[in-house]
């Protein structure tokens, strides 16, 4: 598939939609790097993209050199030590991907199943029962941390990935950090940092 040329170092395509390719949208927008958001309809992929995938799906990252790179983790981190919004130190960096890794987890278990497939009683559960049991454990640790982000005072990529995961569950359920105050001051605050917001505001609509 050609990377589309132009004068942007990186190149990174995913389908019309937020999901595993937000992080790092969200970590160009803070940033504010240039890159090409290249968004595919699902035939176009099917035909032409799929089959240049090393792993077969998406979100994909283009970057000078020929360089490739697929996994929606894999290439939040390379961002985030490429820009400077991953920690130095190695136990904070392995915190931050302790986090990244249980936004995966809810990604996985609640938001996946309600936008592919689960039925009304399903999607139910998913968000007053098993979805809040998760973000529980979030809310502690925030409180634990007694610091505006999850690592501090400074802001990494792990604290982007949580807004994110955040908003995608408001998303499908309004209300629901009535219960985690934390965590709903949390996300006003990620998403009131001025690159994040000015990104938000003009970003493509999509359901998920
Ligand atoms: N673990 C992968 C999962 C990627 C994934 O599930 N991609 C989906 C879209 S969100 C995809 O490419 N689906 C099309 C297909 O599998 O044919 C990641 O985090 O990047």
């Amino acid at each position: 598939m050609e990377s589309g040329a132009t004068n942007q170092q990186f190149t990174l395509t995913h389908f019309p939609i937020r999901a595993r390719a937000e992080l790092a949208r969200l970590i160009f927008a803070e940033k504010q790097i240039n890159f090409n958001d290249v968004r595919v309809a699902r035939d176009v992929f099917m035909k032409d993209v799929k089959p240049h995938c090393s792993f077969g799906q998406l979100p994909m990252l283009e970057g000078p050199g020929g360089f490739k790179l697929f996994q929606s983790q894999a290439i939040a981190r390379y961002l985030a030590r490429k820009f400077d919004l991953y920690p130095a130190n190695l136990e904070d960096a392995a915190k931050a991907d302790m986090i990244m890794d249980s936004c995966v987890d809810i990604a996985d278990r609640v938001l996946g199943p309600i936008n592919h497939g689960a039925n009304e009683q399903e999607k139910r559960k998913l968000l007053h029962e098993n979805g809040p049991h998760m973000l529980a454990y979030f809310e502690v640790y925030l409180q634990k941390c007694d610091s505006p982000y999850f690592l501090g005072n400074n802001f990494y990529v792990c604290d982007l990935a949580v807004a994110a995961m955040l908003r995608e569950v408001c998303v499908l359920r309004s209300d629901i950090l009535e219960q985690f105050p934390l965590l709903q001051s949390f996300l006003e605050r990620v998403e009131s940092r001025p690159n994040i917001r000015s990104y938000i505001d003009k970003r493509p609509h999509s359901t998920m």
